[in-house]
């Protein structure tokens, strides 16, 4: 099936009792047993929900994978990968990799005796020399929040299967529409699906693709013994938003496109990072690995006064944390969604002080670089 044929019926049949085409929302804790032992699969809301299991099939099907896993965000999803190793194992992460999974896996789960090391995955020889005897995960991010760098997927994913290592990609900037790592050999998908996948901004949500009965079957059990499930209401949100997923990339990549085409040509910006700009210095890759360059854009503006003063009068784009969504986000890494990171490490990976993010929404692309121009004025 196509892309969107999937989006818009993957995971849903109509409701056997009324014939409802949409999923129900299932909203019960609990679930009627005939007697002990006998009852129709669904004994205890956390454990099954109709809801969840048909938007876990869904974006399963979006991500060429056998089973979906659902949670209650991003963060939860990527907490709940941490099951699948043990106090002593190590862990090669991106080292730019969104601000709230550098807290989690530095200030949490570091004093559970987990070792990470963060290299910079754009190079893959990076990935070789840091495999230790202990190490288990590979944890990708790609194009990385914010500064949109680019890991070779399929290499990567090869140095895993040669070292006996689990590979792990976030690709919540690309969605499922634009790029799907399990196709290129990765063995886990991760999504924030607040981002791109739910696209209206009214929920927090996380999800994880995989192919492997193995590790499903332990993340299945890590769902349910830890217990970070999503609501049945937010499961139909995003099952409902799932439907329009493509026609939103398509537009998102058009705006984003040409918005970083103006950032350049009318030299506001001292750099601008997009993998869709020829002068990314990982553009072929993007155009390899991936469907189209989605819908964030950093800029560096060279002078935190410029950035603050754009950050403070546009009027379109609204100043706060997140992304992906149909409206129109701004956002200051280095004070907001990378604040967890130290200073040094943040100056090291170009998020300064003037580094302005935005998330493109599907406005009229006139109407937000003119929001720009008259942030500046
Ligand atoms: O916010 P949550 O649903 O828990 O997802 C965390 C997360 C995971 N991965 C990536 C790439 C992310 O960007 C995020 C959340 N990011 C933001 C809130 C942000 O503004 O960048």
């Amino acid at each position: 099936m196509g892309f969107s044929t999937d989006a818009i019926h993957a995971g849903q049949t109509p409701d056997p009792v009324t014939g409802a085409v949409i999923v129900p929302i299932y909203q019960t804790s609990t679930y009627a047993q005939e007697e002990l032992g006998k009852h129709k699969g669904y004994e205890y809301g956390r454990t099954q929900n109709l809801t969840r299991q048909s938007l876990e099939a869904n974006i399963a099907a979006l991500e060429k994978g056998k089973y979906g896993i659902a949670f209650g965000s991003g963060l939860a999803a990527t907490h709940a990968l941490t099951g699948l190793i043990k106090a002593g194992d190590h862990v090669i992460v991106s080292n730019n990799v969104y601000g709230g999974t550098y807290r989690l896996f530095e200030l949490v789960m570091k004093d559970y005796g987990l070792d990470f090391s963060w290299v910079d995955t754009s190079d893959l020889s990076n990935i070789e020399k840091a495999i230790k005897k202990n190490t288990k995960l590979v944890y990708l991010e790609t194009p990385t929040n914010p500064m949109l760098n680019l890991t070779d997927l399929e290499g990567a994913a090869n140095i895993c299967k040669k070292n006996n290592l689990t590979s792990i990609v976030d690709n919540t900037f690309m969605s499922p529409y634009l790029q799907n790592p399990l196709t290129l050999g990765c063995d886990i998908v991760l999504h924030s699906s607040t981002k791109y996948i739910n696209g209206h901004s009214d929920v927090i949500g996380g999800i994880i693709v995989t192919s492997s009965d193995k590790i499903h079957e332990r993340l299945r059990y890590i769902q349910n013994a830890v217990g970070a499930v999503p609501s049945p209401f937010d499961c139909w949100l995003v099952l409902r938003s799932t439907k329009t997923l493509a026609v939103r990339m398509e537009r998102h990549n058009q705006n984003a496109m040409k918005l970083a085409e103006f950032l350049v040509e009318s030299e506001i910006a001292k750099k601008v990072y997009y993998p869709g700009l020829r002068t990314h210095p990982h553009h072929e890759l993007a155009k390899k690995q991936m469907r189209g360059f989605g819908g964030m854009i950093s800029a560096d503006f060279g002078d935190i006064e410029i950035a603050k003063k754009i950050l403070k009068n546009v009027k379109i784009f609204t100043l706060g944390e997140s992304l992906g969504g149909v409206e129109s986000l701004i956002s200051h890494p280095a004070s907001m969604t990378h604040a967890s990171v130290p200073k040094e490490e943040r100056d090291k990976l170009g998020i300064t002080e003037s580094l302005v993010r935005f998330s493109v929404g599907i406005e009229d692309v006139e109407d937000l670089i003119s929001d720009i121009e008259n942030a500046l004025k």
